[in-house]
């Protein structure tokens, strides 16, 4: 699914002016045959339609692009509710769908109505009728469609996940994850030196072996059981739902603010759940020894490649 294909949303008032714009330019046609009251009706008519059609055919265009869970794979629908409010953003697309259904209504009502007036004023009146109730509904879902239009933007940060081979890279906060990320994949993700810098997934790909892998930076997490906050969840339904095999960053130096050991403790965790690749970072401001002394094997950034292609290969026997 691809989230940046999702247009702006137009607020009330865009849909209103083109609306009535359209309706004035293309309803100046002069070609109208009858007497003066036939054309009358015919002009007003017209008018009628131009707006509902304009109207109804913008709604109807945001009613179709916003996704709808269900047709959203599950792994989207989570990270939804993770990152916004799922109820807002139903009612709000619903209520695109009302409003649509409202116009049409108003439409054919107003038609109705045009096709018998006996004077150009009761004309005139049937259109403002209609121009200030189409105006009316399209006032009502006005906060609606700014929702939308919020929770266009926040879907804009969501990766475009494939279904490829995939990496996650895990850990601490402030760790070096994302460095890693643009790193192995050449991608130019925020890093900065204080924690929670990472907000969303960050998605990089890299080839290995002729192969295309999807390589997922995950915000930092402290991995506390129950008091994970939702953007630390972000990080826990990449590596439970699609990581495929896990790189944990270690740092070493001190330089994130957790000790090694809280490390040692995460790293533990992950290890009962997936395969996992250590990479030490920030080796270049630590000392021979320390790296010398710690005790897992760890890979450089050629060994992670190589070791996914491994995987890679294992996966396909
Ligand atoms: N010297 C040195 N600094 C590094 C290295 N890797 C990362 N850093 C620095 O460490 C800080 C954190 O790096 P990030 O890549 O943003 O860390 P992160 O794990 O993605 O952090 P969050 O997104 O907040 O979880 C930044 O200031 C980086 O420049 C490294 O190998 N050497
Ligand atoms: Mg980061």
């Amino acid at each position: 699914m691809n989230f940046q294909k999702i247009p702006p949303v137009e607020t009330s008032k865009d849909i209103l002016d083109i609306a009535f714009r359209k309706a004035r330019e293309r309803g100046k046609q002069k070609n109208l045959k009858g007497n003066w009251l036939e054309i009358i009706r015919k002009k007003e008519s017209l008018k009628l339609d131009i707006v509902k059609e304009s109207i109804t055919s913008r709604l109807q265009k945001i009613y179709e692009i916003f996704p709808k869970f269900d047709e959203l794979p599950p792994f989207y629908t989570s990270l939804f509710k993770l990152t916004q409010d799922d109820k807002l953003y139903l009612e709000s697309l619903y209520s695109v769908k009302w409003a649509i259904k409202q116009v049409s209504d108003l439409h054919k009502d107003h038609v109705r109505r045009v096709v018998k007036v006996k004077t150009r004023d009761d004309a005139k009146e049937i259109l403002t009728q209609f121009y200030g109730r189409a105006s009316s509904v399209l006032k009502q879902i006005s906060k609606r469609l700014k929702v939308l239009e919020e929770a266009r933007k926040i879907m804009r940060t969501y990766p475009d996940i494939k279904e490829l081979f995939t990496v996650c890279i895990y850990g601490f906060p402030n760790v070096g994850k994302t460095t890693l990320l643009n790193q192995l994949t050449g991608t130019k993700a925020e890093t900065a030196a204080y924690a929670f810098t990472t907000k969303s997934i960050n998605a990089g790909y890299m080839t290995i072996n002729k192969e295309k892998v999807q390589v997922l930076d995950v915000p930092g997490t402290l991995a506390r059981d129950n008091k994970m906050n939702d953007i630390e969840r972000q990080a826990e339904l990449v590596l439970s739902d699609l990581a495929d095999v896990i790189i944990y960053v270690f740092d070493v130096s001190g330089t994130s603010g957790y000790s090694l050991v809280i490390q040692e403790e995460l790293f533990k965790k992950v290890k009962e759940r997936k395969d996992v690749i250590i990479y030490l970072s920030k080796k270049d401001i630590i000392s021979e020894e320390k790296i010398l002394s710690f005790k897992y094997p760890h890979r450089t950034l050629r060994e992670i490649k190589k070791e996914i292609g491994e995987h890679l290969k294992n996966k396909q026997i």
